[in-house]
């Protein structure tokens, strides 16, 4: 995908939330003087748009900071000042380890989050950055799960191995890793069930599947990605918070960004998990998936008053 289309995706996919609550905080910050009321509007809107309470405190904590420490004067400054902060806050301190041979992404997550989906976005998004790719039909529980994500592999042009219902995902995934190394694949993309609330049934479960990742193949790089759906937002996060910790997750996936316009949940997830986003669903197909990028999408969710910027161009 061009810049422009990654740019234009971006710009649509948080069109609900742009135009929404963070339309309001734009506003909220050029429209006013920079005085208590404006801290306290600013504060409310970050509620809304599903921040979270204590990132939105956090938040306009820091900006307070910065306006007295920078001498701000204009609502434009502090725009321009809570977008950097929001894009701080946002910024993974690494990348994902894709190194392996293969590198195996496993796919975590309550049913209905977006996985499967997610899974066939992954497989295209990485073919056509000239990786090799297998899936792997991890979710044994239903039959029907690997059913969905064969005709995902199909569409997506890419391998996929499978089991009968109720075989041990462990072993499915085992396969797969070890078939992925023998014929020179670079990537595993695994499905797992969703089913697994308990915490630990899915810890015990997980550290099955880890350990036979690295019985398939001593070279396997392995990243846990857990999918939250963006439309349930703070609640996804904290009902995440458990699942994550005993899934020993090592990143997220936040789907359904689309579909919301509390998409602020974004900015609180980093530090309530403790996670770096990796990936954003912004839809349904399969190109509809995004690489997150800090820069990117505080500018999204805080652009630039188009006016003023047009005005400063002629000066
Ligand atoms: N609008 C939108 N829908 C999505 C997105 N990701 C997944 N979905 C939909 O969410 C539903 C559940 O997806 P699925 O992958 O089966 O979830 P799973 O149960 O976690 O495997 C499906 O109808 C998907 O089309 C997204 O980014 N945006
Ligand atoms: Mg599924």
């Amino acid at each position: 995908m061009g810049f422009f289309d990654r740019k234009k995706k971006i710009k649509d996919g948080l069109e609900k939330t742009r135009t929404g609550f963070f339309a309001g905080i734009v506003n909220t910050l050029t429209r006013s003087q920079i005085d208590d009321d404006l801290y306290n509007d600013l504060e409310e809107q970050l509620i809304l748009a599903d921040v979270g309470p204590d990132c939105a405190i956090r938040l306009v904590d820091e900006l307070r900071d910065q306006v007295q420490e920078n001498h701000l004067k204009t609502g434009e400054e502090a725009l321009k000042a809570l977008r950097e902060i929001i894009r701080r806050e946002m910024s993974p301190t690494d990348d994902m380890d894709i190194t392996g041979k293969p590198a195996v992404i496993l796919v975590i997550g309550v049913n209905g989050v977006g996985k499967t989906t997610t899974i066939a976005k992954l497989a295209y998004l990485y073919k056509d950055l000239e990786k090799r790719v297998m899936l792997a039909a991890g979710d044994t529980f239903r039959a029907a799960a690997s059913e969905q994500l064969e005709l995902w592999a199909d569409r997506a042009g890419v391998p996929i191995v499978k089991a009968g219902e109720g075989a041990d995902p462990a072993a499915v995934i085992f396969d797969a890793v070890q078939s992925a190394a023998a014929r020179g694949y670079d990537m595993v993309i695994a499905d797992t069930a969703g089913r697994l609330h308990n915490k630990k049934g899915l810890m015990e479960e997980l550290s099955k599947i880890t350990r036979s990742v690295k019985k398939a193949s001593p070279e396997a790089s392995l990243e846990v990605l857990l999918v939250l759906d963006a439309i349930t937002g703070q609640n996804a996060i904290n009902q995440a918070q458990e699942f994550c910790r005993a899934a020993g997750a090592t990143g997220v996936v936040l789907t359904k960004l689309d579909g919301t316009p509390k998409g602020g949940c974004i900015v609180g997830v980093r530090e309530k998990l403790g996670l770096p986003i990796r990936f954003v669903g912004v839809g349904e197909k399969i190109d509809d998936l995004l690489f997150f990028s800090a820069t990117d999408f505080s500018e999204a969710l805080l652009p630039e008053v188009p006016s003023r910027a047009n005005r400063q161009e002629e000066l």
